[in-house]
């Protein structure tokens, strides 16, 4: 009986979950899958939390609302902003080099301070730092130049604005329900810096963050995002709009089970910040960057992979290192993860795998120095070619167990010689005759089940 119970528990818990889960994406896929297609087929894009935060090198923006710092002194990181070192064309070179396909960039971070010259309200670099100068359009200009889409990071949190009700952790200055007009005010703020935004940079992607602070109505969600397609129909909206965005954005930890959603990115640090602070030193390695990065997509997911520019505007030398390693590592084997689709279900490889449009290739990833033969099981199609990417030499493998009067296929064993393997990751690519045919059953030889 309390079996049964926990189970009714364990459904009902399920059904109310969904629900809550589909509530949540009140786009319909089927109506952006054309404008989606790029993003889909990109796979690595590169963050960029670039703002005065870094000056100190202190926590962006969280840093005087969880009262670390008192507003002022964190303000007092105007002065000191020159982005003297900020070079976008090297940047973008950088951000091509990795082999990433889009790059967004913060415009403006929960703190206020706007990096373009934003007509709406004092406080941006242009006018308040020894910057002196808009910082978007260089960049958008130089990553466009080398085909790489240009994202726009919007903080719809403003916590310097005297309009927006949130300020410190612990005190507010009015609630929206008291106060209509004064929140109105504050949305017209907002609506007006997006508006400068579309108008001038016309971003391939939004990036909007702090959503949850208000509800979908309060931001007015279906209008913003009808503006924002309004400028730009192919515009790619991210889901931090209280539902009403193309997107899932999974921040630092990696979802163990696929989202649900069609489209999804992982946002990740390379150490354990999104702005640049010089004492944290714990940079994840490039194997376990690749390795998050080929999880990621295989199962059909995207990973933007965050950096965080020095207050002068130079990029930290580890992070530099990272995207040159990353990048390299694209150049050999990037053949098995952009433009590719998501891979074979559990239980037929244990790893990540990732397949080609047509489902005739399948690429399986291994890490290095794997000396057991890769095992795949379940695969009911003959196969073409093996072979490792970046190497010609095909693979020589074993078929293990198969009977050959039942349709259930041998266990696929493939050796991968040392020689060939990559110092990271290997990229196993099968060739298959026909399109990618799985067995799912449970092992019966004499049927197909
Ligand atoms: O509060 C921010 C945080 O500072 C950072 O910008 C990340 C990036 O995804 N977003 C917020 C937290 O979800």
């Amino acid at each position: 009986m309390r079996r049964k119970l926990s189970h009714l528990f364990m459904v009902l818990f399920t059904m109310l979950y969904t629900g809550y889960a589909q509530a949540q994406h009140r786009v319909n896929p089927d109506e952006i899958k054309e404008k989606m297609q790029w993003f889909a087929d990109a796979k690595l894009g590169i963050f960029i939390h670039y703002g005065i935060y870094s000056v100190k090198g202190i926590d962006e923006s969280w840093s005087f609302h969880n009262k670390k710092i008192s507003y002022p002194d964190y303000m007092n990181q105007l002065k000191g902003f020159t982005a003297n070192q900020y070079k976008p064309d090297e940047l973008a070179e950088l951000i091509k080099e990795s082999g990433a396909r889009y790059a967004v960039m913060t415009t403006k971070h929960h703190d206020g301070v706007a990096l373009w010259n934003s007509k709406y309200g004092p406080l941006n670099v242009v006018k308040k730092t020894p910057a002196k100068r808009d910082l978007l359009k260089p960049l958008y200009d130089a990553l466009r130049a080398r085909g790489v889409k240009a994202g726009a990071y919007f903080s719809l949190i403003d916590w310097s604005h005297a309009d927006y009700p949130g300020f410190l952790k612990d005190s507010s200055r009015y609630q929206v329900s008291s106060q209509p007009a004064k929140w109105a005010k504050y949305l017209t703020f907002m609506n007006g810096q997006l508006d400068e935004l579309a108008k001038q940079y016309n971003p391939d992607l939004w990036w909007f963050d702090g959503d949850w602070e208000h509800s979908a109505e309060e931001w007015n969600a279906p209008a913003v995002r009808q503006k924002l397609l309004s400028y730009n129909p192919n515009t790619i909206i991210n889901g931090r709009l209280q539902g009403f965005g193309d997107y899932d954005t999974p921040e630092q930890n990696f979802p163990v089970s696929r989202p649900n959603y069609k489209w999804w990115e992982l946002c990740m640090t390379i150490n354990d910040n999104w702005g640049y602070q010089p004492q944290d030193t714990n940079f994840k390695t490039p194997y376990e960057i690749i390795s998050i990065f080929t999880d990621a997509v295989s199962y059909g997911g995207n990973l933007l992979l965050d950096i965080g520019p020095k207050g002068d505007g130079s990029i930290p030398p580890q992070e530099v290192n990272m995207l040159k390693e990353l990048g390299a590592w694209n150049k050999k084997n990037g053949e098995g993860v952009f433009n590719t689709v998501a891979g074979m279900p559990q239980g037929h490889y244990y790893g990540a795998s990732t397949l080609s449009k047509d489902s005739t290739t399948v690429y399986l990833f291994v890490p290095a120095k794997t000396s057991a033969p890769v095992l795949v099981k379940g695969l009911k199609n003959s196969i073409k070619k093996i072979s490792v990417l970046g190497s010609d030499t095909p693979l020589t493998y074993k078929i293990v167990g198969k009977i050959s009067w039942s349709a259930v296929p041998g266990l696929l064993y493939i050796p991968i010689p040392e020689s060939q393997q990559d110092k990271y990751i290997s990229v196993i690519k099968i060739e298959l005759n026909g399109k990618l045919d799985l067995y799912r059953g449970k092992g019966g030889f004499l049927t197909n089940e």
